[in-house]
């Protein structure tokens, strides 16, 4: 296998667009896509303030750094969720940590254990919930609450090609108009004052995602969250990949198809507006008179944990 651009030997083969890369061009190339999503949806510039959303895993710490390579001014934010099995949470807090370290920058950090008394997993058990639920409510508060405190003008996540597509799939499948509405690389702020919500990686794959790390000697957590086991999200990812075998390009051509025509679920949808009230606890914009972070915290006015708190 030889470069497309300087014959020399490839370390990865991009059969969805036909070509081959040397490690150079590689890197180049990557940096070209996330510019390119950035220029394309409009994103944000050269003078936003970035909060990326860093989990420990290749994606995040690839955009991360992809960001800072490209001259953009980008802080991290992780969110420990206090996960114990295999060490999980701990152990991509130190990813994210040394990360922060190497490319000098600001890393903001939450302990869900220490401002809440308890765990994602010991939270989701004594509401009966599934981590997974618990855990989106929390982790949206609190990156929407540190974008605020600290007057980001954008949010990004290390969401890649793969991630949208198998999204996308659910959906479809369900004809869930209401997420097929908000499926875009971009969300703009929606009112002054607000922040954006951006996907930069969308034009990279989890393969592309975890061979620039290896390239650039990024080392991230490689182990997966323990409840992400049997997710629908990775049934759509393993059909999708079978079809992309036989048919390269095909999710690209899937997601990108969707997002040129988004307007048509869009229209279905009342437009995209704040939440009408604000929380009564916590103040957050929330669509109740108390959000569901609060109301699965248990939180009272002072914003401590109330004495009603389920005790099952
Ligand atoms: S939601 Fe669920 Fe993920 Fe949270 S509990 Fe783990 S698998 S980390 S994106
Ligand atoms: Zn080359
Ligand atoms: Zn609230």
């Amino acid at each position: 296998m030889k470069c497309r651009i300087c014959a020399g030997k490839a370390i990865i083969g991009l059969p969805q667009h036909n070509m081959a890369l040397c490690a150079e061009h590689f890197d180049n190339w990557m940096l070209k896509r996330v510019s390119k999503a950035v220029d394309e949806f409009k994103m944000f510039s050269k003078k936003s303030n970035i909060l990326v959303a860093v989990s420990g895993g290749k994606d995040s710490l690839a955009l991360w750094d992809i960001l800072v390579r490209l001259g953009y001014n980008a802080s991290g934010l992780y969110i420990n969720l206090g996960i114990e099995e295999d060490d999980y949470s701990d152990e991509s807090e130190e990813f994210a940590r040394s990360f922060a370290e190497r490319v000098g920058r600001k890393l903001y950090i939450v302990d869900i254990e220490e401002n809440h008394g308890m765990s994602i997993p010991e939270k989701a058990y004594t509401k009966r919930r599934k981590p997974c639920s618990a855990c989106g409510v929390t982790k949206r508060y609190y990156m929407n609450k540190i974008a605020r405190n600290e007057s980001f003008d954008v949010i990004v996540t290390g969401h890649n090609l793969d991630d949208q597509a198998a999204a996308l799939l659910g959906n479809v499948l369900y004809w869930k108009i209401d997420y097929l509405a908000k499926g875009a690389p971009y969300s703009p702020p929606i009112e002054s004052g607000q922040f954006g919500k951006a996907k930069p990686l969308v034009f990279c794959t989890e393969k592309e995602d975890a061979v620039y790390c290896l390239l650039k000697g990024i080392p991230y957590i490689q182990k997966e969250c323990p409840y992400s086991k049997g997710a629908t999200s990775l049934r759509w990812k393993h059909i999708l990949n079978e079809i992309e075998e036989n048919s390269p390009g095909a999710k690209h051509a899937f997601y990108f198809d969707y997002v040129r025509n988004i307007d048509l679920f869009q229209a279905k949808e009342k437009e995209e507006e704040l939440p009408p009230l604000t929380c009564e606890i916590c103040g957050a914009p929330s669509w109740n008179y108390v959000c569901s972070f609060c109301r699965l915290w248990d939180l009272d006015k002072r914003g401590n944990l109330s004495c009603d708190m389920d005790q099952n």
